[in-house]
Formats: structure tokens, sequence, C-alpha cells
């Protein structure tokens, strides 16, 4: 039916859809710049989902409990069947996996800059499921709403399961704070290495953000940048109190005149030097999941073996 509409007949359409607030599906006529930027958004979330099983798959086979280490597996599941979910959306917009992946391990896409930094201690764990899930739930939250169909669809699911993993996080860091005084100083450590890096999560301010404004008005993205960097911080002291822990900023405060917590200035050097490659463990992410991805091929080989030969074995019998 699209085939027999002229190209300003087809955008009218996509404008009119975005317009309802209707949801695009794969079916629907998008312009380039849409696809390629949803394309980018979703491989950029697969990938952080696939890479962020690092850092804490690094605590597995040091959990300090038979509960915790199955938590931990259950969560770092979760995380890759996120990606698989997200690297599925991005192929409903023509994306190949393998060319996705491939980006991903010759630094030509990004990944979340949070998984860059290192896991030093098992509180990290803990702060990982209370700071970067907690930043993840922020702003994936409004991403159910995403104009684009699959991708809001499997933004709920993803949703449902990291706010288990943010409570699971938040009850690890009670139970530490509860525990012995060099506990609650593991707990206090990690909070303050992870709080700045989780404010950036939440990407550039908005004045410098290239991609908000035509992401806002294709509801591809229904809050900005700082829009939600601020609602985190303040969800977020609260949290912080009952824990009993100080997030290192010393310019947080209450401001009654605008309803919202002030917090101090994020160092955006740091965060163009974790984009540029020169994190903490930007090199080590990639190599393990190049190396991963190589041992794997003898599995994709096998299953792509295997679907010819039913193939085969299908037409023979038709
Ligand atoms: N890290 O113009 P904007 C998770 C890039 S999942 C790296 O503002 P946009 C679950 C940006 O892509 C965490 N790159 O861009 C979990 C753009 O790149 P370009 C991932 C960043 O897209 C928890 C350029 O900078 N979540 O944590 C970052 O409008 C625990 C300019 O920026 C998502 O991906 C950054 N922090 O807004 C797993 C959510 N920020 O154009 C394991 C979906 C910006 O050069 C354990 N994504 N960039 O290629 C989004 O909401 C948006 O893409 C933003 C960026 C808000 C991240």
């Amino acid at each position: 039916m699209t085939a027999t509409l002229s190209e300003p007949d087809l955008e009218r359409h996509f404008e009119g859809t975005i317009a309802r607030d209707a949801r695009i599906e794969p079916r629907d006529w998008v312009p380039e710049g849409y696809r390629k930027t949803m394309i980018r958004q979703i491989a950029q979330h697969a990938h952080s989902e696939i890479i962020g099983m690092q850092p804490e798959g690094n605590w597995i086979t040091r959990a300090p409990s038979l509960r915790r280490k199955a938590i931990l597996l259950a969560k770092v599941q979760d995380e890759a069947g996120h990606g698989l979910y997200l690297y599925s959306a991005a192929e409903t917009l023509g994306a190949d996996r393998a060319e996705l992946t491939e980006k991903l391990v010759t630094g030509r896409q990004k990944y979340s800059s949070i998984f860059n930094y290192p896991t030093l201690n098992f509180a990290d764990v803990g702060v990982i499921g209370w700071l970067v899930d907690g930043a993840a739930i922020c702003n994936q939250v409004p991403l159910c709403r995403s104009s684009y169909g699959p991708y809001a669809r499997a933004m709920i699911r993803i949703c449902k399961e990291e706010s288990f993993h943010q409570r699971q996080g938040y009850e690890l860091l009670m139970t530490m704070m509860k525990g012995t005084e060099q506990q609650r100083r593991m707990v206090q450590d990690a909070t303050d290495r992870w709080w700045w890096p989780s404010l950036m999560m939440f990407g550039p301010p908005d004045a410098d953000s290239p991609n908000t404004a035509q992401s806002m008005a294709w509801k591809i993205k229904r809050h900005t940048n700082d829009e939600l960097r601020q609602r985190f911080v303040d969800m977020t002291v609260p949290q912080a109190e009952a824990l009993g822990v100080t997030l290192p900023d010393p310019e947080l405060r209450w401001n009654p005149e605008r309803g919202h917590y002030d917090f101090g200035e994020i160092d955006w050097t740091e965060f163009k030097r974790v984009l540029s490659g020169a994190g903490p463990c930007n090199a080590e992410r990639v190599a393990h999941r190049r190396a991963a991805h190589e041992n794997g091929a003898w599995v994709r080989e096998a299953a792509a073996a295997h679907a010819a030969k039913s193939r085969r074995g299908r037409e023979k019998a038709a």
C-alpha cells in the first residue's frame, strides 16, 4: 500500500503518527534520519547492556554467599537478555546484528561511559544496582513511551527487571551498612567513586547535546538529558540519607525556590575522555568483548550449519 504513496504523503503520514502520539512500527515508512537515530540509540543501549555485564560479572566467583551469588548471576543474565531484545529491536529497522557487534568491537559505536569504571570491592555491586540501575530506570521509564514501537515495548520489561536490580543493590547496601565499620567504609568508598560517573550517564548538558532537539521532536526522547539528571538527583538524595552515606558533592543542597536539589559542576572533561576511549577500563572492556565474540565463532557457525541442514530437510520433504 505504501508503494502507491509519494514521499511527501509518506512523510505526512509519519509526522501525523508522531503528532497523534501513536507508535511507529517496522512496516511504516520513516525518514532516513529517524532510522539512523533509532539504530544508533538502540545499538548503543544494547552494547551498554552487554558490556555492562563485565563490571559485575567480575564478582560472580567471589560473591560472599550462595544467596548473593545466585542474585548476581540472575542480574547479569537479565542484562544479557536486555541486550538481546534490543539487538532484535534494531534488526526491525534493517540493522544487521553482526555489523553492530563489529562496530562495537572496533570502537566505531559507543556504549555507556559508566561501564568503563572498575569494580574494586563487593560494595560496588550494591552501588551499581542502586545508582547505575537507578539512573538507567530514570532514563528508561520515559522511553517506554518512545515513538518506536519495538523499542518502547522492549523497554517495559527491561524497566521492570531493572527496578528489581535497583532494589537488590539497595538491599545489599542496607545489609552492609548494618554490618561492621569496615563494611560501612566500603559502601561510602563505592558511593564516592560511582556518584559522578552515574550523573554522566544522562549524557552531555542540553546545551551540548547535538541529538536532543531532534529526538524530542520525533518523541524518541521524552525528556532532555538535564531534566532526567535532575530527576535522578532529587530521587537519590533521600535514599542516600536513609542509607546513611554522604554523596560526594559539597554543593548538593535543597533549593526551595526551584523545588529541586542544586548540585555541583560535573567534570565534563572526564566524560569526554571516557567517551574517547581513554577511561580507566575502556581497552579492557572492548578487548574482553572482542575475545568473547571470537571465541563464540564456532557456536554461530554451528547454529548456521544446523539451520541450513533443517532448511534443506524441509525443502526435500516439500
Ligand atoms: N555514554 O546528543 P546526546 C544500563 C553519546 S543501560 C556514552 O545527548 P542522545 C543498564 C551519545 O550517544 C545504559 N555515550 O545523545 C545496566 C551521542 O553519541 P553520537 C545505557 C554517551 O542519544 C545497568 C553523543 O554522546 N542506556 O545502564 C553518553 O540524544 C547496570 C551526544 O549525546 C541507554 O543507552 C554516555 N553516558 O542522548 C546494565 C539509554 N551520553 O551521536 C548493567 C538509551 C551521551 O556521537 C548494569 N539512550 N553519549 O553517536 C538514551 O537515552 C540516550 O541515547 C542518551 C544520550 C541519554 C544516553
